[in-house]
């Protein structure tokens, strides 16, 4: 078996073992249960539902599904109700994320999902440009509804998915743009965005438009309270769809190198370790004392892409071999002590590497990853 494999096993395991455990506070929690059962009542409610997902994890095809009819069976009921007007125009798919995934598995994606019939879009809910297509796009999905006339209606999108998609982070950017188009003179409201999951406790709607009114409503993000395979799990948990402290930064980090190993992305970085990175002026050098250990800064993101690319281009072996991988992960982690400027008598070292390596890949930072291939691509 290859490292990777071993570790979705390893990861997959300690979060099944968590999901089986049902009274758990980190998986289908009675605040997840109770989010649910809200969302369910509304979906009769809403006149649009869109389905937030991280593009860069979009599941196996078959969990894909799953994971989107699990969370659907409770409100299959529900969703009968939607079905009867143009089921087409009632559902749209957000993937969400876009700036993380890989390219042209993005599109893909993309494709595989019109193929489906699904109204499907792709947005960086960070990107201003990105965000001011999809209020165009929802704003003509919303004129096509049969309800809407001349009158002065309101009209309620939700969004919904699991935790950590970036819904919260979508809504507010939908709601900060809108605002500004729609000349709103109201307060602007915020929805809580964090990097961990779970922070969003209760539904709670945003303007994002007027004449009709458009709401979009925050939902907390829910897992099906079934259990996942292990690959979803894993992948998951890589993401930061479910708490760290479930799995343990490590065996994450682990998973992420043993994919990272075995991906091109590190070659991008060839010009990086033949710069004379140390070339720099006063100012700089001053900035980086200052910064010794915020590794979100430029000057230590630059030294860890420049410290992976010589760890992988110099290291012979057949990665594909669990041994081999795992003594080339283990040199890459004493690398980064150093690049991210650990002290070497640090005895928490493994951990802290591993949440720093972590951060930086869910942010952008080490490439471009989109975890499962389209089914095109099968
Ligand atoms: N790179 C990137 N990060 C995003 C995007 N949308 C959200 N995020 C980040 O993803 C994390 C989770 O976002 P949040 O909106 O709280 O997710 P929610 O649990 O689905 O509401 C936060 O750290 C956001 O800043 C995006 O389009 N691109
Ligand atoms: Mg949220």
């Amino acid at each position: 078996m290859t490292l990777k494999g071993s570790l979705v096993q390893k990861i997959g395991n300690a979060i099944m073992e968590v999901a089986r455990n049902k009274g758990s506070t980190w998986w289908y929690t009675p605040h997840m249960a109770a989010a649910s059962h809200a969302i369910t009542e509304r979906i009769p409610l809403v006149d649009i539902l869109l389905e937030a997902s991280n593009t860069t994890i979009m599941y196996k095809i078959e969990n894909l599904a799953k994971l989107s009819m699990a969370f659907m069976i409770p409100l299959s009921s529900a969703c009968e109700l939607i079905k009867h007007h143009s089921p087409s125009s009632r559902r749209i798919i957000i993937l969400n994320k876009t700036d993380l995934a890989n390219h042209i598995q993005l599109k893909e994606w993309l494709k595989y999902f019109e193929e489906q019939k699904c109204l499907v879009f792709g947005v960086n809910s960070h990107n201003k440009d990105n965000i001011k297509v999809l209020l165009n796009f929802l704003r003509a999905r919303v004129r096509e509804l049969p309800k809407v006339g001349h009158g002065d209606q309101t009209i309620t999108l939700m969004l919904v998915g699991i935790p950590n998609v970036g819904k919260s982070a979508l809504a507010n950017s939908l709601h900060q743009i809108g605002r500004i188009s729609a000349a709103e003179k109201g307060r602007l409201k915020h929805a809580i965005v964090s990097p961990h999951p779970g922070e969003t406790k209760n539904i709670s709607g945003l303007k994002i438009a007027s004449h009709p009114s458009i709401y979009v409503l925050d939902t907390p993000g829910v897992f099906p309270a079934e259990i996942l395979d292990a690959e979803v799990c894993s992948n998951l948990a890589l993401t930061g769809a479910i708490r760290d402290c479930l799995v343990g930064e490590v065996d994450l980090a682990e998973y992420f190198l043993s994919i990272f190993n075995l991906s091109d992305e590190y070659k991008k970085w060839a010009n990086l370790s033949l710069s004379g990175a140390d070339d720099c002026s006063e100012l700089e050098r001053r900035q980086k004392r200052q910064y010794l250990t915020d590794h979100t800064q430029d000057f230590i993101v630059n030294k860890v892409q420049r410290t992976l690319f010589e760890a992988v281009s110099s290291f012979n072996g057949n990665l594909r071999d669990e041994e081999i991988m795992s003594r080339l992960i283990k040199a890459e982690f004493a690398v980064l002590r150093d690049a991210f400027n650990l002290p070497p008598d640090s005895d928490d070292y493994v951990r802290k590497v591993a949440a720093k390596l972590l951060n930086l890949y869910r942010t952008g930072r080490l490439g471009h990853y989109t975890l499962d291939l389209a089914p095109n691509n099968n």
